[in-house]
């Protein structure tokens, strides 16, 4: 049994616990969030969710984190590093969403250490009945933080989230946390998880808030380097999701480089955002917004002129990438709403049946933020939302919005809906097309593209597939390879741009129907990864410009066809050398410039040879197999998709119709673009 598997096991028994669920008439259907302040006893303050230091659970100290820290945070890769931020983050924001905070401001420092700051209502600072400050308790006992105001806001729940500061402290070599609260500033520091210093009084205060600073433990995090791109990412979506919160992120390593999150507009800021370099259809985002018992659901939509399909979910803050119950209720919604305008306003010929949900998908970009009392989250990933309530909840929400906004705007519904029209007609000739391809498939002995020199063992683990630009690489390739389980697979000229054709477009390129029938899984919906046909596939092109376009072509198409391949890391890049150098009867290969300059001040430069490569083509077989394609010798790089919503922008820039962001992306990423690696 992994790791992951406990961690989520205590979870869920900790989510029995009975929380308090309003009866009809305690219900207040004007006010959406109820924040009391003027309580007086500490018993009705526990029910409406104020602080009590007895409300405080002690579950476990923190030796457990520091043991298997993986159970707590994920991971302690690069992911889990940055974990530890976002979960001192999300204590700032539940602060905010219960009404108390306004500002968040993040600082990395110069040896690494971060800062976290708030003004929130600062970690409360008196006697815990186990005699020790609240503040020390929630920092050194696991789950305590999370106990307080159980019933008060939506407090983040379940997930990764929601593990604590405390597991942020066992996990910190060292951390430091300022309290102002009660006029005072209050100071308390660990190690490791232990107090070093003690609660002390350090000042007095003016205002009211929490700065926590902490330094990531190098015993439990292989990298403690904090990446900027990363932290920006998540705060500005949290920035995005949280409308009216101010975020800043300062990076003390680079001289003056802060930036400020704040959007009024929050998720229709979002949309706008993830569209900005698009071609919109509605000028400004569709917003509706919805309440059932205790479930806010709030959507964004607006449409662009391309054929993907961008929908991001979130709930309580937390983005779910697997989707679950409430994408499916839009969905549904979206659909239904989209077929009924179409038929009442004659849209649909007599030979187009129905629109399909993913004929009405196209070109859309939505983001759904819910807030759920009790979430359940499932899953791989435990992303994927599984309140079955929630479905009906958001797609009665959805089709009342959508028909509104549908009905209020016909024109710009028109145009949207002559989209999925066209897209609908797109789908039907891609049926067409692959029937045929299917039935011609079924009438030959082998199936298989004769381009394709195929390896011999039939496990996919162990079988790998290059695609190899030009047919004299080709050649080499064929030569060269360890025929046993090393396919090739050569592709004359430059792939279809698929960011700029529809599905009917795609089947009828030949280098992508090859493609298509040697992988083995087919694409889009029809993608079946347990009928993969190769383990690893290898994109190999020249080291210069053209090689680097066939490649982005290629990968495009991965992504927006076949995108799991990527998900489970069956993607690669070859790594041919740029040079080879010559002495004597020696030779040794190099892979960038700083490695040729290396290489000669160690070997001498009298005498000496260099070649350089232009294309793979110049490499007899003996050669590429030795340099890049023999298993115990080559480097490869793993394509991986770090964040969805930048690789979609990746591609619409490099592979979409606008000039100027084009432009400016290789303007500002002129260095990257050598090395692309999404
Ligand atoms: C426990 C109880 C209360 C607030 C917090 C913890 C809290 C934790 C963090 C971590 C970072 N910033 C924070 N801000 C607050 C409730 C306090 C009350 O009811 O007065």
């Amino acid at each position: 049994m992994n790791d992951d598997k406990k961690f989520y096991d205590d979870d869920d028994e900790e989510e029995e616990i009975p929380a308090h669920i309003p009866t009809d008439d305690e219900e207040d259907d004007d006010e959406e969030i109820e924040i009391h302040r003027d309580i007086e006893t500490a018993e009705v303050a526990a029910v409406k969710g104020e602080y009590a230091a007895d409300q405080i659970q002690i579950l476990e100290g923190l030796e457990a984190v520091r043991m298997r820290p993986s159970m707590y945070i994920g991971s302690t890769s690069e992911r889990g590093l940055h974990h530890l931020v976002y979960e001192v983050v999300d204590n700032s924001i539940d602060e905010a969403l219960a009404g108390y905070c306004s500002e968040i401001n993040v600082t990395i420092h110069a040896d690494n250490s971060i800062t976290v700051g708030d003004n929130g209502r600062g970690i409360p600072v008196d006697m815990h009945e186990s005699g020790k400050p609240a503040v020390e308790v929630v920092l050194t006992m696991l789950h305590a933080g999370g106990k307080f105001g159980d019933n008060g806001g939506y407090k983040v729940s379940g997930g990764l989230h929601g593990v604590g500061v405390s597991c942020v402290n066992a996990l910190s070599k060292s951390m430091d946390v300022e309290v102002r609260r009660d006029g005072k500033i209050h100071h308390i520091a660990f190690e490791r998880g232990n107090v070093t210093t003690p609660l002390e009084i350090i000042g007095e205060a003016q205002s009211t808030g929490t700065t926590v600073t902490f330094t990531p433990d190098d015993e439990i995090f292989p990298i403690t380097k904090f990446n900027y791109d990363t932290l920006k990412h998540r705060l500005r979506e949290l920035a995005f999701l949280n409308p009216g919160i101010t975020i800043t992120l300062a990076d003390e390593r680079a001289a003056n480089k802060v930036e400020t999150f704040h959007f009024e507009g929050g998720i229709r800021s979002f949309v706008e955002h993830l569209n900005r370099k698009k071609e919109k259809l509605n000028p400004t985002p569709i917003y509706f917004n919805g309440r059932k018992d205790d479930t806010l659901v709030e959507i964004a939509v607006q449409y662009n002129d391309s054929y993907q399909e961008n929908i991001y979910s979130f709930v309580n803050n937390i983005n779910t990438e697997e989707g679950g119950t409430h994408l499916a209720g839009f969905k549904v919604a979206l659909t239904r709403v989209a077929n009924e305008f179409a038929k009442r306003h004659n849209l649909l010929k007599n030979s187009d049946s129905t629109l399909a949900g993913e004929d009405v998908r196209e070109g859309l970009t939505a983001v759904l933020s819910l807030k759920v009392r009790e979430p359940q989250f499932e899953g791989q990933t435990k992303t994927k939302l599984g309140n079955s309530e929630v479905r009906t909840i958001v797609a009665a929400i959805a089709t009342e919005g959508l028909s509104e906004f549908f009905e209020e705007n016909p024109a710009v519904t028109k145009q949207i809906l002559e989209k999925a029209v066209m897209a609908s007609r797109a789908r039907e000739a891609a049926r067409k097309a692959r029937e045929l391809t299917r039935r011609k498939n079924a009438l030959e002995v082998s199936s298989l593209p004769g381009k394709l020199a195929d390896c011999s063992v039939k496990d996919p683990d162990r079988a790998e597939i290059y695609l190899v630009e030009g047919d004299s690489a080709g050649g080499s390739a064929k030569q060269g390879r360890d025929r046993r389980f090393q396919a090739i697979l050569p592709l004359r000229g430059k792939i279809l741009n698929v960011e700029k054709a529809r599905l009917d477009k795609i089947f009828a390129n030949a280098e992508i129907r090859t493609m298509i029938t040697a992988f083995g899984t087919g694409i889009s919906d029809e993608f079946d990864l347990s009928k993969r046909r190769y383990g690893k596939i290898i994109i190999m092109t020249d080291a210069d410009v053209d090689g680097a376009h066939i490649r982005t072509l290629l990968l495009t198409f991965l992504y927006r066809y076949m995108k799991p391949l990527i998900e489970h890391g069956h993607v690669y890049i070859a790594q041919p050398p740029l040079y080879q150098i010559r002495k004597g009867k020696n030779h040794w290969y190099t892979y960038s410039d700083d490695e040729l300059n290396r290489k000669l001040d160690e070997v001498g430069r009298d005498g000496i040879t260099v070649q350089r490569y232009k294309g793979l083509g110049e490499m007899n077989p003996e050669q590429l197999w030795e340099t890049t394609m023999d298993p115990s010798t080559r480097t490869m790089l793993k394509v991986e998709i770090d964040n969805a919503a930048e690789a979609d922008e990746l591609f619409t820039v490099l592979m979409g119709d606008q000039v100027m962001p084009r432009r400016q992306f290789i303007e500002e990423n002129a260095l990257l673009v050598q090395n692309l690696d999404i």
